[in-house]
C-alpha cells in the first residue's frame, strides 16, 4: 500500500517565460527510457516480485523504499513541465471563438511550432506520459530478473544513465524552473546510484563505489545540485514509511564514496512544498455556459413553440 501526500518534495521557481519547446526535453526526464517513470516502475516492479525477502531484507527494504521516492520524482517533473507550458498560448487568444476571422492567428495556431503537439491536442497543455520524442512509455523499460546481484547491477546503471540524461537536458534547457528540478534529482539520483552501489558492495564485497562518479563529472558543478549538497542532501536516505523499511541503514551507512561524507538515514520524508494553482485551460476546461449556444437553442425553442 502506498500513503499519498499533498504536496511536491521541493518548491520551484517561476519560469522565467512559457517554453513548449523545453517542456518537450523535460519529457526525456518524466517518460524516456532513463527517466523517473522508469526508475519507478523497475523498483516497484522489483519489490513487488522479490523473493527471499525475509532472507534479504534490507535489499528488499531499499528497493522498495527507493520505489517510494521516485513516485515524487516523478512529480518533480511533472510540475516543471506544466509550468513551461503555462502560458505558451495566449490566453487572450484562448478566449476568442475557434474560428477566426480577418486573417488573425487561430486560437492554437502558435502551438504548430512547438516539437511536441501531444501537449496542445491530447493534453490541456501538461505533461503526458511520453519521452522528448512523443513516444509512450512502455513496460518494455522495466527489468525485473528475479537475481538481486542482476538486478541491483541493472538499477545501478539506470541511475548512472538517469543522470547522464538529467546533465544532457540541464545543458539544453536554462529555463530556472527547469534546472531547479534537475539540480535537486541530479542530488537525489546521485543518493540512489550510491546506495545500489552500496548494496552491491554489501552482497558482493566488490568496491562499486570507486566507479563513481559515472559520468565523470561532479554534482557539485552544478550550482543547482551544489545548494543541497552544501546542506548535505546527498547523504541522506529518506525513509519513505512511516513505520517500515527499517533496514534500509544496514545498507546505507559508511562514508560517502565521493566526499567521504557520513551517510544517515532520516525517519521522515522531505517537508516539500503545496502544487503551484495553476490557471485552468480557457476553452475546454470551463464549466460556464457559452452564450452562443445558449442562442442557438432558445432560437430552437422559440420554432418549435410557434409551429
Ligand atoms: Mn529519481
Amino acid at each position: 500500500m502506498i500513503l499519498k501526500i499533498d504536496r511536491i518534495p521541493l518548491e520551484l521557481p517561476e519560469p522565467d517565460a512559457p517554453n513548449p519547446n523545453a517542456a518537450a526535453a523535460v519529457q526525456e526526464l518524466l517518460g524516456g527510457k532513463f527517466g523517473e517513470m522508469s526508475t519507478l516502475m523497475n523498483y516497484t516492479f522489483q519489490s513487488f516480485n522479490f523473493r527471499g525477502r525475509n532472507r534479504l531484507r534490507p535489499f528488499y527494504d531499499l528497493i522498495s523504499n527507493i520505489a517510494a521516492e521516485e513516485y515524487s520524482h516523478i512529480e518533480m517533473v511533472t510540475v516543471t513541465i506544466n509550468l513551461l507550458l503555462t502560458g505558451a498560448t495566449k490566453r487572450a487568444d484562448r478566449n476568442k471563438a475557434p474560428a477566426k476571422k480577418n486573417g488573425d492567428p487561430a486560437p492554437l495556431e502558435s502551438a504548430t511550432d512547438a516539437r511536441n503537439s501531444y501537449h496542445f491536442i491530447a493534453s490541456g497543455q501538461t505533461a503526458l506520459p511520453v519521452d522528448s520524442q512523443g513516444r509512450a512509455w512502455t513496460g518494455d523499460n522495466v527489468f525485473s530478473s528475479g537475481n538481486l546481484k542482476l538486478d541491483l547491477l541493472h538499477n545501478f546503471f539506470l541511475e548512472c544513465g538517469a543522470r547522464a540524461n538529467k546533465m544532457r537536458v540541464y545543458e539544453m534547457v536554462s529555463d530556472p524552473t527547469a534546472r531547479a528540478m534537475v539540480g535537486f534529482l541530479l542530488v537525489r539520483g546521485g543518493v540512489h546510484i550510491v546506495a545500489y552501489a552500496k548494496a552491491l558492495e554489501n552482497l558482493t564485497g566488490v568496491p562499486v563505489g570507486g566507479l563513481l562518479p559515472i559520468p565523470d563529472v561532479s554534482n557539485k558543478k552544478f550550482p543547482e545540485a551544489r545548494i543541497h549538497e552544501e546542506k548535505g542532501l546527498h547523504t541522506k536516505l529518506f525513509r519513505f514509511s512511516p513505520a517500515d523499511y527499517t533496514r534500509v541503514g544496514e545498507i546505507w551507512n559508511g562514508p560517502h564514496p565521493e566526499d567521504g561524507k557520513e551517510l544517515t538515514v532520516l525517519d521522515e520524508i522531505p517537508q516539500g512544498a503545496p502544487w503551484p494553482d495553476l490557471d485552468e485551460e480557457p476553452q475546454l476546461s470551463a464549466p460556464g455556459v457559452d452564450p452562443d449556444m445558449i442562442k442557438h437553442f432558445a432560437k430552437k425553442m422559440d420554432f418549435a413553440a410557434a409551429a
